[in-house]
């Protein structure tokens, strides 16, 4: 029998970049999740008798909220569950089961790469039909309905087993506990060329995947190791942990550093890469070379037709705004549209269902196409695998050829973290005020030709999204963009975005730290982040 469970609003379930993250201690709070999930299925229509898809990335809290959100599909009315084994999936192996099975969305648990455990972070995300992250009007109509949510909806029934795959009834809903891996192993075998993959490998080519006892452990034990036959130990950490081992999965220089060891130490692999927490990022390292995510899109682009999956070529290729503009002059070079988005991957699912684009990308460490609707971190591995295995070269030599083509766009990320979040904004704030005073400001050697706070025009549903970061442009091809992170769980977090490009006969193999020494310089200046924040230097660098 369904329950009406009175309750009251929270005033904190605004969705950010991607989803609800908190605190573990705010999701426990007494019905808190069950007012955002019902949030959720209060703005969706009419779903009755339809399948949602459920799974996370196995993070603590993980198999509770599944099973809240299980008795509260059925009592809304859904018709079908489709839940990962022990309440597991990828965030792209979510995305293809929507697609695949026609389901009305799901729901993904996961604070991506941020740390888990009781006392760090968890997050809920809603994706559509098409498999992608709800679009701003829907996060919208959710924090609106949150705002005011007076009850929800649930049944009192007993926890249904996520350990045994099989069908089971709870209150006249079906749930199929399914295999995580299945679907999505039988996907990239459709992509890529395996037999290829499986002869570089057999050749004695070696690879290393860190899953950072995260999500991608099976995925990349059945891909990697049993289908294209790398030696067991390839994948290293490849046990999901509700805690990732204490480690924070976050697959950059920072937190995959035993990777970069063995990356830059003697006898190295020839090809190293990692995913992070629900294993929707990449980090792409050759020997003796890490691969910026922004560079691997634009390598990715111009390779991609050595993939089967892909050798009718390219629709049209698209970016988050501050990921550098490496992929633009692959694009020109294919006469191809270049789409830039803002930061946050459900801006692409539009212009991958209206098929004007085939790859996007960003600089957080995100690449992906229209095979699904979200980033896809073991994708990206295997396309870089396809590509190697066709053209013979190490990725030092692949990336070396490509800059020598393009020219190359040196590029760095700098974050300082946990910043009082009113310093931050008043940062924005003023940077903001001060855009239309900059042009033609120069600081050191650098002049300023454009400054403007990038907007987006959605071309296919004609939203507007404003605000969505201040960006500098220097004489030369420079770069300097700001903006808050909108995925953080604690303060606030100043992203500052650098990039310098160099033309095909320039200095191509500078040190990325040398290179955009003035620009960091120029950026503390302009922003005064030690004035705002007190920080002198950022604490992380991507
Ligand atoms: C999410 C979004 C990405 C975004 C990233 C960083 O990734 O899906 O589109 O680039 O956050 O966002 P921000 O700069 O606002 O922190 P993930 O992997 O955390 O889901």
């Amino acid at each position: 029998m369904t329950l009406t469970i009175t309750t009251s609003p929270f005033a904190d379930q605004k969705p950010g970049t991607s989803g609800l993250r908190k605190k573990v201690r705010v999701f426990q709070q007494p019905r808190y999740v069950e007012n955002f999930v019902q949030s959720v299925f209060d703005v969706l229509g009419d779903f009755r008798g339809k399948t949602l898809v459920l799974g996370g990335d196995g993070r603590f809290l993980n198999r509770e909220v599944i099973q809240t959100a299980i008795r509260m599909a059925a009592a809304n009315g859904f018709g079908r569950v489709l839940v990962g084994l022990g309440g597991i999936l990828s965030t792209p192996a979510a995305s293809n089961i929507i697609r695949k099975y026609g389901a009305f969305g799901g729901l993904i648990l996961s604070a991506s790469h941020n740390p888990g455990g009781p006392d760090e972070d968890f997050g809920i995300k809603y994706n559509i039909a098409n498999g992608g992250p709800a679009p701003e009007k829907i996060t919208q109509a959710i924090y609106l309905r949150s705002k005011v949510i007076d009850r929800y909806l649930t049944v009192d029934v007993p926890d249904v087993d996520l350990d045994n795959l099989g069908e089971f009834q709870v209150a006249g809903m079906t749930v199929t506990v399914i295999d995580p891996v299945v679907d999505y192993a039988e996907l990239m075998e459709q992509l890529f060329d395996f037999g290829a993959i499986r002869t570089l490998i057999a050749g004695g080519f070696r690879l290393s995947f860190d899953a950072m006892h995260a999500v991608t452990g099976p995925y990349a034990h059945e891909l990697l190791e049993r289908r294209l036959g790398a030696p067991p130990g390839t994948v290293v950490n490849g046990t999901p942990l509700p805690d990732f081992g204490g480690h924070h999965p976050d697959p950059n220089m920072v937190h995959a550093h035993e990777l970069f060891e063995r990356m830059f130490g003697t006898e190295a692999p020839d090809f190293g890469a990692a995913s992070d927490g629900d294993g929707d990022r990449n980090l792409i390292l050759g020997r003796n070379i890490f691969v910026t995510p922004s560079d691997s899109l634009a390598a990715l682009a111009a390779n991609i037709h050595l993939a089967p999956g892909y050798a009718g070529g390219l629709k049209g290729i698209a970016r988050s705004m501050p990921t550098s503009r490496a992929a633009d002059r692959v694009a020109h070079a294919l006469g191809l549209a270049l789409h830039e988005t803002p930061t946050g991957w459900k801006f692409f699912g539009n212009l991958l269902d209206a098929g004007m684009a085939t790859i996007c990308g960003e600089e957080s460490a995100g690449t992906g196409s229209d095979h699904v609707r979200e980033k896809d971190g073991l994708w990206a591995v295997l396309l870089w695998l396809n590509i190697l295995a066709v053209r013979r070269e190490s990725v030092a030599a692949i990336m070396a050829g490509h800059w020598a083509c393009f020219g190359r766009n040196y590029y760095a990320r700098h974050d300082y973290e946990g910043l009082e979040s009113t310093a931050a904004e008043k940062l924005v704030r003023e940077l903001r005020e001060n855009v239309p005073a900059l042009p033609g400001c120069t600081i050191g050697a650098l002049t300023i030709i454009e400054a403007d706070e990038f907007e987006y025009h959605d071309p296919v549903d004609k939203s507007l999204s404003q605000r969505q970061g201040v960006r500098l442009e220097f004489e030369g091809g420079a770069r300097v963009v700001f903006r808050l992170s909108g995925t953080g769980t604690s303060g606030a977090t100043l992203r500052v975005y650098l990039e310098r490009y160099e033309g095909p006969d320039g200095n191509l193999n500078a040190d990325t730290a040398e290179a955009l020494a003035d620009l960091v310089a120029a950026a503390n200046d302009l922003a005064g982040i030690t004035r705002h924040t007190g920080r002198k230097a950022p604490d992380v660098i991507t």
